[in-house]
C-alpha cells in the first residue's frame, strides 16, 4: 500500500512539473503576454487573491512593496493560505496552492471567485514565472515558510517562528524571471492605477503601495467607495447633482451602483464583476440601462414633465448623455464572453440589476424631485437633437442629396478618387473660397465654400439648422450620410479641414460646424478626421523678406529677429549708430499686416501658409473640444440671456474657441 502511495506521490509531482513547464512554455496563454502588461499581471494576480480574502470578510489591507532588487512583495491580513496536509496530495496545502495549476481557488464554493479570462489563473502561475518566490503564512500564531525556484519548491513547508496577536495573513515575495519577460522593471503608476481602482471598489480595504527604489509611497482608501469613484471620474466635468448610490443584494448577488449626470455629452460608464473591469459590458449593464430608461420615463409621464402634445419619447440613448456611472456586481459563477472575455453573460444578472435599480431609483426620484427634473430636462434636450437629426435626414434623403452623384454645385472637387489621400477644405466665404480654389493642389484638395449665412439661424432649433443649404452641401460632399445612417467608411475624404476667419464671426461659424460634426458625424471626430486650419494672423514684411506669424507671440519673435538683424547689419556698416525705430520700437521699414479675413490673402499666400501639407499646421479636433463647442453653441445660441452673458464672461477664451 505504501508503495502505491509513493507512486501516487511521484505521479502527482510529475503532474506538477508538467503543469509548471506548460506555463513557462506558453506564458501568454496564462497571463496574456510577456510584455509590461503581463509582468504587471503577476502583481495583480496575487493582489486579487488578497482582495478575495477581503470579499470573504477576512482582510482589511493589502501592502505592495516594489523592492530594490527588482522583486515585489504582496502582503495581506487575510486568513493565510492553509498549511495543513492535503489528504490526497500528501503535502502541505500551501505547497499545493503554490505549485498546482488552478488549485489557488478557494476550497469553499460560496465565494465570489473569478473564472475564465486572465484573472484567477492562480498564484501558481506567478510562481512558475518567477526566478524565485518566497511565501510566508501567519496562521494559528505560527509563521510558516516555503521558497521556490521557477515554481519548484526548494524544501518542504516549515515553521520559522511564532507571532503574538491575531493578525493572520499571507506575504508573497517574487522576482519575475528575466528569461521569460522582456522587461522586468515594475512601473509605480501602473501598479498604483489598479490599486486605486480596487480601493474604490472595496471601500473597507486600505491599499498601500511602497516603492523602495525611490521612497515613493501612496495609500488608497476611499470610505465613499463608488461615490468617490464617480466624483473622481467627473473631476473635469460639472455634475448636475450629487451622486445617486444604491447598494443591495438579491439571490446571493450583491450589487453596488453610483452614478451622476454632468453637463457633458459623453457617456462614461464603468462596469465590474468581482472587481474585474468588464469593458465589453454584459447583462449587468443591460439591466441597468433598461431600468434607467423605464424608471425615468415613468416618472416623467407621471409628473407631467413630458407633455401630451409633445410627441417625443425618451429612449435609452437620451438617458446616456452626460451619464457617469460605476456598476459593481459580485457573481458566484460568472460567465465571461466576448472577444476579450470581459462581457458578463449570466442572464439572471440582468433581471437582478433591473429590479434593484428600478425600485431604488423610483424611490430616489420621489424623494429628490429637483434632481429628477434636471435629469429629465437634459434627456429631453438630447431627444430633441435626435428628432431634429431624423427630420434632417429625411429631408436630405428626399432631395436625393445623399447621392454623391449629385454633388453640390459649389464644390470644387479633387481629381483623384482615393479618400485616403484626399481632403476637403470647408471654407468660410466665397472670396476665401475663390482664393482656396486657385491656391490648392487640385489633385487631392477639394474646396467647399460656405456662406456666413448660417449665422442668421442663430436662434433656430437644430432641425432648422440642418435644413440649411450649406449644411446639406456638406453632407452631400462628404457623402457618408448623416445621423443613424452615417457610415464613415463612405466618406469621400480622409481629412475634413475647417477654414474660417480669425474673427468673432469666424469662430461662431467654426463652433457651429463643430457642433454639427459632433452631433451628426461624431465618428469622423473619433476617427480623428476633422481638423481646423491655422491661417496666419500677421504678415511681416521687411524689404523683400515676407514672414507670417500665427499669433502675437510669434509676431514678437519675428520683430525681435528683424530688429537684431538690422542692428548687426548696421553695426558693420555704420559703427556706433543705433538703428532707427518708430514710436512702438519697431525698426523702420517693417510693414505689419493683420489679416482680418482669409479673403485678404492671395491664392499663393493661402497655399504657402495654410494649405500646403508640407508647411501648414492643422489642429486635429478631438471629442472633448467638439463637445466643448457643442456646449458653447447651446449657451450662445439658446434663448436664455443670463446664462449666455455669464458664459461669455466665464469662458471668454472658449468663445473664441481656441481648440
Ligand atoms: C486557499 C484557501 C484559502 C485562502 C487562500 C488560498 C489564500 C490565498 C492567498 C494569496 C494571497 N493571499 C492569500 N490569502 C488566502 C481559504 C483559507 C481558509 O479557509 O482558511
Amino acid at each position: 500500500m505504501s508503495n502505491n502511495n509513493s507512486n501516487d506521490y511521484s505521479a502527482k509531482n510529475i503532474n506538477v512539473l508538467k503543469g509548471l513547464e506548460a506555463v513557462r512554455k506558453r506564458p501568454a496563454m496564462y497571463i496574456g503576454d510577456v510584455s509590461t502588461r503581463g509582468l504587471h499581471h503577476l502583481i495583480n494576480e496575487v493582489v486579487d487573491n488578497s482582495i478575495d480574502e477581503a470579499l470573504a470578510g477576512y482582510n482589511d489591507r493589502v501592502i505592495v512593496t516594489l523592492n530594490t532588487d527588482g522583486s515585489v512583495t504582496v502582503e495581506d491580513r487575510g486568513r493565510g493560505i492553509p498549511v495543513d496536509m492535503h489528504p490526497i496530495e500528501k503535502k502541505s496545502a500551501l505547497e499545493v496552492v503554490m505549485t498546482v495549476l488552478h488549485a489557488g481557488g478557494k476550497f469553499d464554493k460560496s465565494s465570489y471567485k473569478v473564472s475564465g479570462g486572465l484573472h484567477g489563473v492562480g498564484v501558481s502561475v506567478v510562481n512558475a514565472l518567477s526566478e524565485w518566490l518566497k511565501v510566508e503564512v501567519r496562521r494559528d500564531n505560527k509563521i510558516y515558510f516555503q521558497e521556490y525556484r521557477k515554481g519548484v519548491p526548494v524544501e518542504n513547508v516549515k515553521q520559522i517562528g511564532t507571532y503574538k496577536g491575531d493578525h493572520t495573513g499571507t506575504k508573497v515575495t517574487f522576482l519575475p524571471d528575466k528569461t521569460i519577460f522582456k522587461n522586468t522593471k515594475f512601473n509605480f503608476d501602473t501598479v498604483a492605477e489598479r490599486m486605486r481602482e480596487l480601493a474604490y471598489l472595496n471601500k473597507d480595504v486600505t491599499m498601500i503601495l511602497k516603492d523602495e527604489r525611490d521612497g515613493a509611497e501612496e495609500t488608497f482608501r476611499f470610505k465613499g467607495g463608488l461615490i468617490d469613484f464617480v466624483k473622481y471620474l467627473d473631476e473635469q466635468r460639472n455634475p448636475l447633482h450629487k451622486p445617486i448610490y444604491f447598494e443591495a443584494e438579491k439571490d446571493n448577488t450583491p450589487i453596488e451602483i453610483a452614478f451622476e449626470y454632468s453637463d457633458s455629452f459623453s457617456e462614461n460608464v464603468h462596469t465590474y464583476v468581482n472587481n474585474i473591469n468588464t469593458i465589453e459590458g454584459g447583462t449587468h449593464l443591460v439591466g441597468f440601462r433598461t431600468a434607467l430608461t423605464r424608471t425615468f420615463n415613468n416618472y416623467a409621464y407621471k409628473n407631467g414633465l413630458i407633455k401630451e402634445n409633445n410627441k417625443i419619447t425618451l429612449t435609452g440613448d437620451d438617458f446616456r448623455e452626460g451619464l457617469t456611472a460605476v456598476i459593481s456586481v459580485k457573481v458566484m459563477e460568472p460567465q465571461f464572453e466576448g472577444q476579450t472575455k470581459t462581457k458578463l453573460g449570466n442572464s439572471e444578472v440582468k433581471s437582478i440589476v433591473e429590479t434593484i435599480v428600478g425600485e431604488k431609483l423610483s424611490e430616489y426620484l420621489e424623494e429628490n424631485p429637483s434632481v429628477a427634473r434636471k435629469i429629465i430636462e437634459k434627456s429631453l434636450k438630447a431627444a430633441e437633437a435626435r428628432e431634429a437629426a431624423r427630420k434632417a435626414r429625411e429631408l436630405v434623403r428626399r432631395k436625393n442629396a445623399l447621392d454623391s452623384l449629385h454633388l453640390p454645385g459649389k464644390l470644387a472637387d479633387c481629381s483623384i478618387n482615393d479618400p485616403e489621400h484626399c481632403e476637403i477644405y470647408i471654407v468660410e466665404g466665397d472670396s476665401a473660397g475663390g482664393s482656396a480654389k486657385q491656391g490648392r493642389d487640385r489633385r487631392f484638395q477639394a474646396i467647399l465654400p460656405i456662406k456666413g449665412k448660417i449665422l442668421n439661424v442663430e436662434k433656430a432649433k437644430l432641425n432648422k439648422i440642418l435644413e440649411n443649404q450649406e449644411i446639406q452641401a456638406m453632407i452631400a460632399a462628404i457623402g457618408a450620410g448623416i445621423g443613424e445612417d452615417f457610415d464613415p467608411s463612405k466618406a469621400r475624404y480622409g481629412k475634413i479641414i475647417l477654414m474660417t476667419d480669425a474673427d468673432v464671426d469666424g469662430s461662431h461659424i467654426r463652433t457651429l460646424l463643430l457642433t454639427f460634426f459632433y452631433r451628426h458625424m461624431k465618428e469622423l471626430i473619433t476617427l480623428g478626421k476633422v481638423f481646423i486650419a491655422q491661417p496666419p494672423l500677421y504678415k511681416i514684411k521687411k524689404g523683400k523678406e515676407e514672414v507670417f506669424a500665427f499669433d502675437d507671440d510669434e509676431l514678437d519673435q519675428v520683430l525681435k529677429r528683424f530688429k537684431a538683424d538690422s542692428k548687426s547689419k548696421s553695426k558693420q556698416e555704420v559703427s556706433e549708430q543705433e538703428v532707427e525705430t518708430d514710436e512702438e520700437g519697431h525698426p523702420k521699414g517693417i510693414v505689419i499686416t493683420r489679416y482680418k479675413g482669409l479673403g485678404e490673402m492671395n491664392p499663393e499666400q493661402l497655399w504657402n501658409t495654410t494649405m500646403n501639407p508640407e508647411t501648414r499646421t492643422v489642429l486635429q479636433v478631438n471629442l472633448e473640444s467638439a463637445a466643448a463647442a457643442d456646449k458653447i453653441f447651446e449657451t450662445l445660441m439658446g434663448d436664455a440671456v443670463e446664462p449666455r452673458r455669464e458664459f461669455i464672461e466665464k469662458h471668454a477664451k472658449y468663445a473664441n474657441l481656441d481648440v
